[in-house]
Protein backbone atom coordinates (compact mmCIF):
# COMPACT_ATOMS: atom_id res chain seq x y z
CA UNK A 1 0.00 0.00 0.00
CA UNK A 2 1.42 3.20 -0.74
CA UNK A 3 2.49 5.49 2.15
CA UNK A 4 2.70 9.20 2.23
CA UNK A 5 5.07 11.26 4.43
CA UNK A 6 3.54 13.62 7.22
CA UNK A 7 5.67 17.00 8.50
CA UNK A 8 3.44 18.54 10.69
CA UNK A 9 4.43 22.30 11.42
CA UNK A 10 3.06 22.93 15.01
CA UNK A 11 2.78 20.61 17.68
CA UNK A 12 0.01 22.20 19.99
CA UNK A 13 -4.60 21.67 20.42
CA UNK A 14 -4.91 21.15 16.64
CA UNK A 15 -1.65 18.78 16.54
CA UNK A 16 -3.14 16.45 18.64
CA UNK A 17 -6.51 16.19 16.57
CA UNK A 18 -4.45 15.79 13.51
CA UNK A 19 -2.16 13.11 14.56
CA UNK A 20 -4.96 11.29 16.00
CA UNK A 21 -6.52 11.30 12.58
CA UNK A 22 -3.59 10.17 10.92
CA UNK A 23 -2.53 7.03 13.40
CA UNK A 24 -6.81 6.52 13.07
CA UNK A 25 -7.72 6.83 9.36
CA UNK A 26 -6.66 2.99 8.12
CA UNK A 27 -8.67 1.87 11.06
CA UNK A 28 -11.78 3.45 9.84
CA UNK A 29 -11.34 3.65 6.08
CA UNK A 30 -9.86 0.11 5.12
CA UNK A 31 -8.53 -0.24 2.48
CA UNK A 32 -6.92 3.13 3.32
CA UNK A 33 -6.17 5.22 -0.14
CA UNK A 34 -3.07 5.60 1.32
CA UNK A 35 -1.16 4.96 4.74
CA UNK A 36 -0.14 8.62 6.27
CA UNK A 37 3.69 8.12 8.10
CA UNK A 38 4.02 10.86 11.05
CA UNK A 39 7.45 11.63 10.08
CA UNK A 40 8.32 15.27 11.51
CA UNK A 41 6.86 17.13 13.47
CA UNK A 42 8.06 21.04 13.82
CA UNK A 43 7.97 23.56 16.79
CA UNK A 44 9.84 26.59 17.13
CA UNK A 45 10.54 25.44 20.82
CA UNK A 46 12.67 22.49 20.69
CA UNK A 47 11.78 21.02 24.08
CA UNK A 48 8.16 21.21 22.82
CA UNK A 49 8.86 19.61 19.23
CA UNK A 50 10.78 16.71 21.21
CA UNK A 51 7.43 16.64 23.07
CA UNK A 52 5.26 16.17 20.57
CA UNK A 53 7.22 13.92 18.60
CA UNK A 54 6.73 11.45 21.35
CA UNK A 55 3.50 12.13 22.11
CA UNK A 56 1.39 12.06 18.86
CA UNK A 57 4.29 9.21 17.74
CA UNK A 58 6.42 11.03 15.42
CA UNK A 59 9.69 9.85 13.95
CA UNK A 60 12.04 13.08 13.95
CA UNK A 61 11.35 16.43 15.16
CA UNK A 62 12.99 19.99 14.19
CA UNK A 63 12.67 23.52 15.16
CA UNK A 64 12.92 25.12 11.47
CA UNK A 65 10.13 24.71 9.27
CA UNK A 66 12.04 25.90 6.50
CA UNK A 67 14.43 22.65 6.21
CA UNK A 68 11.16 20.46 6.79
CA UNK A 69 9.15 21.93 4.01
CA UNK A 70 12.35 21.23 1.72
CA UNK A 71 12.91 17.94 2.66
CA UNK A 72 12.57 15.42 -0.68
CA UNK A 73 10.97 12.94 1.78
CA UNK A 74 8.07 14.81 2.86
CA UNK A 75 4.90 14.21 0.75
CA UNK A 76 2.79 16.81 2.72
CA UNK A 77 2.93 19.63 4.95
CA UNK A 78 -0.02 20.01 7.81
CA UNK A 79 -0.21 23.26 8.97
CA UNK A 80 -1.60 23.79 12.81
CA UNK A 81 0.52 27.36 13.99
CA UNK A 82 -0.90 30.60 14.68
CA UNK A 83 -2.79 32.21 11.91
CA UNK A 84 0.27 34.77 10.97
CA UNK A 85 2.75 31.83 9.60
CA UNK A 86 -0.09 29.84 7.47
CA UNK A 87 0.25 32.24 4.33
CA UNK A 88 4.61 32.16 4.65
CA UNK A 89 4.53 27.94 5.10
CA UNK A 90 1.64 27.33 2.92
CA UNK A 91 3.39 29.43 -0.38
CA UNK A 92 6.87 27.63 0.98
CA UNK A 93 5.46 24.61 0.95
CA UNK A 94 3.53 24.92 -2.19
CA UNK A 95 6.99 26.21 -3.89
CA UNK A 96 8.62 22.93 -3.03
CA UNK A 97 5.77 20.98 -4.61
CA UNK A 98 4.03 19.51 -1.47
CA UNK A 99 0.54 19.04 -0.58
CA UNK A 100 -1.14 21.06 1.99
CA UNK A 101 -3.42 20.90 4.64
CA UNK A 102 -3.88 24.18 6.28
CA UNK A 103 -5.63 24.86 9.45
CA UNK A 104 -8.78 27.27 9.47
CA UNK A 105 -8.86 29.97 9.09
CA UNK A 106 -7.05 29.98 5.99
CA UNK A 107 -5.12 32.96 6.88
CA UNK A 108 -5.49 36.26 8.59
CA UNK A 109 -7.26 37.93 5.61
CA UNK A 110 -8.35 37.91 2.10
CA UNK A 111 -5.34 39.25 0.57
CA UNK A 112 -3.09 36.82 2.14
CA UNK A 113 -5.67 34.10 1.30
CA UNK A 114 -5.50 35.52 -1.83
CA UNK A 115 -1.21 34.37 -2.65
CA UNK A 116 -1.52 30.88 -0.86
CA UNK A 117 -4.58 30.27 -3.18
CA UNK A 118 -2.08 31.30 -6.17
CA UNK A 119 0.52 29.53 -4.97
CA UNK A 120 -0.83 26.41 -4.85
CA UNK A 121 -2.18 26.85 -7.91
CA UNK A 122 0.35 27.33 -9.61
CA UNK A 123 2.23 24.35 -8.10
CA UNK A 124 -0.27 22.00 -9.16
CA UNK A 125 -0.52 20.20 -5.82
CA UNK A 126 -3.31 19.36 -3.57
CA UNK A 127 -4.93 21.61 -1.23
CA UNK A 128 -7.65 21.83 1.57
CA UNK A 129 -8.44 24.02 4.80
CA UNK A 130 -9.68 22.56 7.76
CA UNK A 131 -13.40 22.99 8.40
CA UNK A 132 -13.80 20.17 9.89
CA UNK A 133 -17.31 20.16 11.25
CA UNK A 134 -18.84 20.09 7.59
CA UNK A 135 -18.03 16.30 7.88
CA UNK A 136 -19.68 15.39 10.78
CA UNK A 137 -21.92 12.61 8.97
CA UNK A 138 -25.41 14.69 10.40
CA UNK A 139 -24.06 17.67 8.58
CA UNK A 140 -22.98 15.59 5.15
CA UNK A 141 -27.03 13.85 5.47
CA UNK A 142 -28.25 17.45 5.77
CA UNK A 143 -26.66 18.47 2.36
CA UNK A 144 -27.43 14.88 0.71
CA UNK A 145 -31.41 15.68 1.58
CA UNK A 146 -30.91 19.32 0.10
CA UNK A 147 -29.60 17.94 -3.07
CA UNK A 148 -32.28 15.95 -3.43
CA UNK A 149 -34.54 18.48 -3.07
CA UNK A 150 -36.31 17.06 0.18
CA UNK A 151 -36.66 20.53 1.50
CA UNK A 152 -36.98 22.18 -1.85
CA UNK A 153 -36.15 25.29 -2.41
CA UNK A 154 -33.98 26.56 0.24
CA UNK A 155 -35.44 30.08 2.21
CA UNK A 156 -33.07 30.90 5.22
CA UNK A 157 -30.26 29.58 6.97
CA UNK A 158 -29.62 30.76 10.79
CA UNK A 159 -26.04 29.62 12.10
CA UNK A 160 -24.70 30.08 15.17
CA UNK A 161 -21.64 29.45 16.85
CA UNK A 162 -21.49 29.60 20.79
CA UNK A 163 -18.31 29.21 23.17
CA UNK A 164 -17.97 30.58 26.73
CA UNK A 165 -14.23 30.09 26.94
CA UNK A 166 -13.71 33.66 27.32
CA UNK A 167 -16.34 34.93 29.01
CA UNK A 168 -14.62 35.32 32.30
CA UNK A 169 -12.22 38.76 32.08
CA UNK A 170 -9.75 36.63 33.42
CA UNK A 171 -9.08 34.48 30.58
CA UNK A 172 -6.02 35.07 29.25
CA UNK A 173 -4.62 37.44 26.20
CA UNK A 174 -3.47 34.77 24.11
CA UNK A 175 -2.83 34.91 20.47
CA UNK A 176 -6.22 34.48 19.64
CA UNK A 177 -7.27 38.09 20.47
CA UNK A 178 -4.41 40.01 19.02
CA UNK A 179 -5.23 40.97 15.53
CA UNK A 180 -1.35 41.11 14.47
CA UNK A 181 -1.88 37.39 14.78
CA UNK A 182 -5.15 36.09 14.77
CA UNK A 183 -6.39 38.64 12.02
CA UNK A 184 -9.99 38.76 13.88
CA UNK A 185 -11.26 37.35 16.76
CA UNK A 186 -14.11 34.97 17.25
CA UNK A 187 -15.24 36.19 13.25
CA UNK A 188 -12.30 34.01 11.80
CA UNK A 189 -11.78 31.80 14.46
CA UNK A 190 -15.63 30.13 14.32
CA UNK A 191 -18.19 32.11 12.60
CA UNK A 192 -16.23 30.60 9.64
CA UNK A 193 -16.86 27.41 10.47
CA UNK A 194 -20.60 28.20 10.04
CA UNK A 195 -20.03 30.36 6.81
CA UNK A 196 -18.33 26.92 5.58
CA UNK A 197 -21.29 25.42 6.43
CA UNK A 198 -23.61 27.77 4.74
CA UNK A 199 -21.83 28.05 1.70
CA UNK A 200 -21.66 24.16 1.49
CA UNK A 201 -25.20 23.67 2.14
CA UNK A 202 -26.87 26.76 0.34
CA UNK A 203 -24.32 28.42 -1.78
CA UNK A 204 -22.14 31.45 -1.98
CA UNK A 205 -22.94 34.43 -0.23
CA UNK A 206 -23.70 37.74 -2.64
CA UNK A 207 -23.90 40.66 0.55
CA UNK A 208 -23.81 40.92 4.29
CA UNK A 209 -24.69 43.58 6.93
CA UNK A 210 -22.97 43.23 9.77
CA UNK A 211 -22.35 44.53 13.74
CA UNK A 212 -19.75 43.51 15.79
CA UNK A 213 -18.29 44.02 19.43
CA UNK A 214 -15.74 43.98 21.56
CA UNK A 215 -16.85 43.46 25.16
CA UNK A 216 -13.52 42.70 27.47
CA UNK A 217 -11.51 45.73 26.24
CA UNK A 218 -8.55 43.80 27.71
CA UNK A 219 -6.83 40.82 29.35
CA UNK A 220 -3.99 39.34 31.40
CA UNK A 221 -1.29 38.76 29.76
CA UNK A 222 -0.98 35.05 29.03
CA UNK A 223 2.04 33.38 30.77
CA UNK A 224 3.82 30.54 28.25
CA UNK A 225 3.26 29.87 24.65
CA UNK A 226 0.39 27.56 25.41
CA UNK A 227 -3.02 28.78 24.72
CA UNK A 228 -5.16 26.63 27.20
CA UNK A 229 -8.35 28.38 25.62
CA UNK A 230 -9.37 30.01 28.86
CA UNK A 231 -9.12 26.96 30.93
CA UNK A 232 -6.37 28.11 33.22
CA UNK A 233 -7.18 31.49 34.62
CA UNK A 234 -4.51 34.65 34.81
CA UNK A 235 -4.57 36.31 38.96
CA UNK A 236 -5.89 39.38 38.58
CA UNK A 237 -2.16 41.50 39.62
CA UNK A 238 -1.39 40.03 35.78
CA UNK A 239 -0.04 42.55 33.29
CA UNK A 240 -3.09 43.60 31.49
CA UNK A 241 -2.97 44.67 27.53
CA UNK A 242 -5.83 45.56 24.96
CA UNK A 243 -7.50 43.27 23.04
CA UNK A 244 -7.88 44.55 19.40
CA UNK A 245 -10.43 41.94 17.76
CA UNK A 246 -13.99 41.30 18.08
CA UNK A 247 -15.76 39.09 20.95
CA UNK A 248 -18.77 38.92 19.01
CA UNK A 249 -20.51 39.55 15.69
CA UNK A 250 -23.59 38.82 14.09
CA UNK A 251 -24.53 39.43 10.48
CA UNK A 252 -27.29 39.23 7.96
CA UNK A 253 -26.58 37.35 4.75
CA UNK A 254 -27.84 37.54 1.59
CA UNK A 255 -26.89 34.30 -1.09
CA UNK A 256 -26.53 34.03 -4.64
CA UNK A 257 -29.50 31.68 -5.39
CA UNK A 258 -32.11 34.00 -3.28
CA UNK A 259 -32.41 32.82 -0.09
CA UNK A 260 -31.26 34.78 2.96
CA UNK A 261 -30.27 34.11 6.79
CA UNK A 262 -28.18 35.21 9.57
CA UNK A 263 -24.66 34.07 11.35
CA UNK A 264 -23.99 34.66 14.72
CA UNK A 265 -20.73 33.85 16.90
CA UNK A 266 -19.39 34.58 20.78
CA UNK A 267 -16.98 32.56 22.69
CA UNK A 268 -18.39 34.87 25.17
CA UNK A 269 -21.77 32.86 25.37
CA UNK A 270 -22.12 31.30 29.51
CA UNK A 271 -23.43 28.02 29.03
CA UNK A 272 -22.27 27.40 25.45
CA UNK A 273 -19.66 25.07 24.28
CA UNK A 274 -19.01 23.82 21.28
CA UNK A 275 -22.98 25.50 20.62
CA UNK A 276 -22.55 24.99 16.68
CA UNK A 277 -26.36 25.22 15.06
CA UNK A 278 -28.44 25.69 11.99
CA UNK A 279 -31.78 25.64 10.67
CA UNK A 280 -32.30 25.88 7.35
CA UNK A 281 -36.12 26.28 5.92
CA UNK A 282 -36.97 25.33 2.38
CA UNK A 283 -40.19 25.03 0.73
CA UNK A 284 -40.45 22.09 1.39
CA UNK A 285 -39.44 21.60 5.03
CA UNK A 286 -36.92 22.18 7.70
CA UNK A 287 -33.79 20.89 8.62
CA UNK A 288 -32.03 21.79 12.19
CA UNK A 289 -28.95 20.57 13.46
CA UNK A 290 -27.01 21.04 16.65
CA UNK A 291 -23.40 19.49 16.97
CA UNK A 292 -23.92 19.64 21.36
CA UNK A 293 -25.92 16.62 19.75
CA UNK A 294 -24.19 15.94 17.03
CA UNK A 295 -25.36 11.86 16.09
CA UNK A 296 -28.80 13.30 15.24
CA UNK A 297 -30.02 15.14 12.32
CA UNK A 298 -33.78 17.01 12.96
CA UNK A 299 -35.88 17.32 9.99
CA UNK A 300 -39.34 18.04 9.04
CA UNK A 301 -40.75 17.33 5.54
CA UNK A 302 -44.23 18.91 4.74
CA UNK A 303 -44.87 15.97 2.25
CA UNK A 304 -45.62 13.82 5.61
CA UNK A 305 -49.00 13.44 6.83
CA UNK A 306 -50.65 16.21 8.15
CA UNK A 307 -51.44 14.76 10.96
CA UNK A 308 -47.71 13.45 12.16
CA UNK A 309 -46.45 16.38 10.40
CA UNK A 310 -43.26 17.93 12.94
CA UNK A 311 -39.72 18.10 13.25
CA UNK A 312 -38.46 14.11 13.80
CA UNK A 313 -34.63 12.97 14.80
CA UNK A 314 -32.37 11.23 12.49
CA UNK A 315 -29.78 9.43 14.42
CA UNK A 316 -26.59 8.54 11.72
CA UNK A 317 -25.20 5.09 11.35
CA UNK A 318 -24.12 2.99 8.81
CA UNK A 319 -27.02 4.09 6.20
CA UNK A 320 -25.96 7.83 6.50
CA UNK A 321 -22.68 9.12 4.83
CA UNK A 322 -19.12 8.09 6.05
CA UNK A 323 -21.09 5.39 7.54
CA UNK A 324 -20.02 2.14 6.75
CA UNK A 325 -16.37 3.03 7.97
CA UNK A 326 -17.54 4.41 10.94
CA UNK A 327 -19.34 2.47 13.43
CA UNK A 328 -21.67 -0.19 13.20
CA UNK A 329 -24.71 0.91 14.84
CA UNK A 330 -26.23 4.74 14.94
CA UNK A 331 -25.83 6.60 18.17
CA UNK A 332 -22.79 5.04 19.56
CA UNK A 333 -21.22 8.39 19.43
CA UNK A 334 -19.65 10.61 16.60
CA UNK A 335 -17.07 12.92 17.69
CA UNK A 336 -14.62 16.00 16.92
CA UNK A 337 -11.87 13.02 16.04
CA UNK A 338 -14.20 11.57 13.63
CA UNK A 339 -14.40 14.40 11.91
CA UNK A 340 -10.74 14.88 11.37
CA UNK A 341 -10.49 11.46 10.74
CA UNK A 342 -12.74 12.03 7.80
CA UNK A 343 -11.32 14.94 6.61
CA UNK A 344 -7.50 13.25 6.54
CA UNK A 345 -9.21 10.24 4.94
CA UNK A 346 -10.57 12.78 2.16
CA UNK A 347 -7.52 14.65 2.09
CA UNK A 348 -5.03 11.64 1.46
CA UNK A 349 -7.75 10.61 -1.17
CA UNK A 350 -7.39 13.54 -3.41
CA UNK A 351 -4.26 13.06 -3.51
CA UNK A 352 -3.59 9.50 -4.44
CA UNK A 353 -6.54 9.82 -7.44
CA UNK A 354 -5.81 13.38 -8.11
CA UNK A 355 -8.80 14.49 -7.66
CA UNK A 356 -10.22 17.89 -6.23
CA UNK A 357 -11.20 18.22 -2.54
CA UNK A 358 -13.60 20.53 -0.54
CA UNK A 359 -13.25 23.03 1.73
CA UNK A 360 -9.78 23.61 -0.09
CA UNK A 361 -8.08 26.90 -0.58
CA UNK A 362 -10.45 28.42 -3.11
CA UNK A 363 -13.36 27.80 -0.40
CA UNK A 364 -10.42 29.13 2.22
CA UNK A 365 -9.95 32.63 0.28
CA UNK A 366 -13.80 32.62 -0.57
CA UNK A 367 -14.60 32.47 3.15
CA UNK A 368 -11.65 34.89 4.23
CA UNK A 369 -13.76 37.47 1.86
CA UNK A 370 -16.63 37.13 3.52
CA UNK A 371 -15.00 37.96 6.65
CA UNK A 372 -13.32 40.83 5.45
CA UNK A 373 -16.59 42.19 4.30
CA UNK A 374 -17.75 41.49 7.59
CA UNK A 375 -15.42 43.42 9.19
CA UNK A 376 -15.97 46.58 6.85
CA UNK A 377 -20.10 46.18 7.14
CA UNK A 378 -19.67 46.44 10.92
CA UNK A 379 -17.73 49.25 10.62
CA UNK A 380 -19.41 51.60 7.42
CA UNK A 381 -22.94 50.02 9.49
CA UNK A 382 -24.39 48.90 5.71
CA UNK A 383 -24.60 46.39 3.36
CA UNK A 384 -20.94 45.63 1.75
CA UNK A 385 -21.24 43.23 -1.19
CA UNK A 386 -18.69 40.00 -1.80
CA UNK A 387 -16.19 40.88 -4.52
CA UNK A 388 -13.44 37.59 -5.69
CA UNK A 389 -10.69 38.85 -6.81
C1 LIG B 1 -11.46 27.88 19.86
O1 LIG B 1 -12.54 28.74 19.71
C2 LIG B 1 -11.57 26.63 18.98
O2 LIG B 1 -10.48 25.82 19.32
C3 LIG B 1 -11.52 26.96 17.49
O3 LIG B 1 -10.30 27.55 17.11
C4 LIG B 1 -11.74 25.67 16.69
O4 LIG B 1 -11.78 25.93 15.31
C5 LIG B 1 -13.05 25.00 17.14
O5 LIG B 1 -13.22 23.81 16.44
C6 LIG B 1 -13.04 24.73 18.60
O6 LIG B 1 -12.79 25.94 19.30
Amino acid sequence: MRKLNIAMIGGGFMGKAHSIAYAGMPMFFWPAPALPQRKTVVDINEEMAKAAAERYGFESYSTDWRSVVEDPAIDIIDIVTPNDSHAEIAIAAAKAGKHIICEKPLARTAEESKRMLDAVKEAGVKHMVAFNYRRTPAIALAKKYIEEGSIGKILNFRGTYLQDWSADPNSPLSWRFRKSVAGSGALGDIATHVIDMARYLVGDISEVLATSQTWIKERPVQSGSVDKLGTVKAGSDVRKEAVDVDDEVSALLRFDNGAIGSIEATRNAWGRNNFITFEIHGELGSICFNYERRDELQVCFSSDPEDRRGFRTVYTGPAHPYGEALWPIPALGIGYTETKIIEAHDFISSIVNDTEVSPNFEDGYRIAVISDAILESANAEKWVKIVYM
